[in-house]
């Protein structure tokens, strides 16, 4: 094995199935390590770690028929039938979710700075067994990973998801599942959209008609639904297990019906109009100029703080097309003020930049028919900005003119188009501007899981390796064979996923 781990592309047979890709891989085809009965997992000491290694258990377990044993104290050196997790690498280069393995005849041994640079290495590891890991019933796979060293860590620290649970509302347990898939591909950020025109999804403290009348209906009229701070904190803590960070979105001062709706107060006339199950948007807006609106705000950002452990509080701010631009700006600077005064950061559709922002504050880019131009004017702020340019990120897109679910506004997408893309390009920001990238999925279109996950997979993974991996290690014909490997996993794991035909599935 080469002493110096080299570029991943050329790191042979141990990327093979790895999506992300790392940045360092070799392989040495000396050297296999395969789980057996006798494994013993071994985790040292730290906060989380012997979390991680029971996730590897349970993972492990069924498929694999054996109870392998978790053992906490001194390892093995070198391991011995064993797969050691520890924390401590001493390589400051793997940062907080970076994490460093290798595979040797003798065993695996995966190291990490941090807790969450341990359950993405393990993610790395789960990648690299045989499919049928993901099954919950045991077969005679032989459980063998590729000898070799694997240096990694993320390009971007925000490698986000987004799911609109307004237009169609989804429970707990699909977004749970939800979450389950996209830490398999170290996604970091799960972004809820949890209000618009068509529904208001989470049930605030003296507002009860946001839910009982906002979140009575969804698109097409069916009956909508919303989350209770109890079920919404069982999705943060659910999506913090898997080191994924909960970015609530509650969009203002347009795309606002459900909310005007349920209370008359809020409108300038002083009335409401009706629950809207229509898809066309940016009619609604706040009134910026009432006082209400901001008693308002300021409750709903002050539960949706006390509820997130994330630094961010969306405040939306997309095509707002019936708010003046003079009010836009006043209610946008507002509002980023009742954010900071809970204690955390506004994130905003890139349309905030018209703003005065402040350093701290994020805008997501989306809208690609401004040609970067509202990046840019965020980043000229000194804010970040999240890339999510919705002709390559966009997941509720069509794949092409046969895809039954999906809008087209942006234009088809397939695999290619969703990977084959980086967030310099056009040169609007620089990499110093960019702290990730977003694949949003609106839920116009969609009612069931299995709807859901044909829009998500494979684009969704796509997107997770341009947050992660190295911009000079990405091309297209490299990825699109990995991705060929993802196919049976998806199918062991049940997942009704789009099976593109620019990619040559293994099955
Ligand atoms: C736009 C719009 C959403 C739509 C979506 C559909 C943004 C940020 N606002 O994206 O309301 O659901 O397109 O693709």
């Amino acid at each position: 094995m080469a002493a110096t781990p080299g570029p991943a592309v050329t790191g042979g047979a141990i990327t093979a199935g790895l999506v992300p890709l790392p940045v360092f891989a070799s392989t040495d085809d000396a050297a296999s390590f395969t789980i057996g009965s006798d494994t013993a997992i071994e985790v040292g000491p730290g906060d989380g770690t012997a979390a991680v290694a029971r996730d590897l258990a349970d993972l492990l377990r069924p498929p694999t028929g054996y109870a392998l044993q978790i053992s906490t104290g001194a390892a093995t050196s070198p391991p011995k039938d064993s797969i050691d997790l520890r924390l401590g690498s001493g390589n400051p280069a793997l940062g907080d979710e970076g994490y460093d393995l290798t595979i040797s005849k003798d065993g695996v041994v995966l190291m990490a700075t941090k807790v969450a640079g341990l359950f993405h290495g393990v993610q790395t590891i789960r990648q690299m067994l045989p499919s049928a890991v993901e099954t919950r019933a045991a077969s005679s796979t032989v459980w063998k990973l590729t000898g070799g060293h694997i240096v990694d860590y993320p390009r971007y620290s925000y490698r986000g998801a987004m799911l609109d649970v307004s237009r169609h509302f989804f429970g707990v347990p699909v977004v749970e599942r939800y979450i389950d898939e996209l830490a398999l591909y170290k996604v970091n950020v799960l972004h809820l959209h949890l209000s618009d025109d068509q529904g208001w999804r989470l049930a605030i403290d003296g507002w009860p008609n946001l839910t009982a009348i906002g979140g009575s209906t969804e698109v097409g009229g069916g009956q909508g639904g919303y989350y209770t701070k109890a079920d919404y904190t069982a999705l943060v803590q659910y999506a913090q297990a898997r080191f994924i960070t909960v970015v609530p979105e509650i969009d203002t001062p347009s795309h606002t019906n459900a909310a005007l709706a349920s209370y008359p107060q809020l409108n300038c006339n002083g009335t409401s109009p009706a629950l809207y199950t229509g898809e066309q948007v940016g009619f609604s807006s706040l009134c910026v100029p009432k006082a209400a609106t901001y008693t308002f705000l300021d409750d709903v950002v002050s539960e949706l703080a006390a509820l997130t452990p994330g630094p961010y509080i969306h405040l939306g701010g997309d095509e707002a097309q019936s708010t003046s631009a003079a009010d836009y700006v006043t209610f946008v600077q507002k509002a980023q003020a009742i954010v900071e005064a809970h204690g955390k950061s506004l994130m905003g559709w890139a349309e905030i930049s018209k703003a005065k922002l402040d350093q701290g504050s994020v805008a997501e880019y989306w809208n690609f028919n401004d040609h970067g131009r509202s990046a840019t004017d965020a980043a000229q702020q000194s804010v970040k900005v999240v890339m999510a340019p919705a002709d390559h990120a966009y997941l509720d897109q069509k794949y092409d003119a046969h895809t039954v679910l999906g809008l087209t506004w942006a234009g088809a997408i397939e695999a290619q188009d969703a990977y084959a893309w980086d967030p310099l390009d056009g040169g609007r920001v620089a990499e110093s501007d960019v702290l990730g990238v977003e694949a949003p999925l609106w839920s116009e279109t969609l009612h069931t899981t299995a709807d859901l996950e044909y829009l998500a997979w494979p684009r969704m993974a796509g997107i997770a390796e341009i947050g992660w991996s190295p911009k000079a290690e990405r091309s297209w014909p490299t990825y699109r064979t990995r991705l060929a490997e993802q196919g049976p996993r998806w199918t062991a794991m049940g997942i009704n996923f789009y099976r593109s035909p620019q990619v040559d599935w293994t099955s």
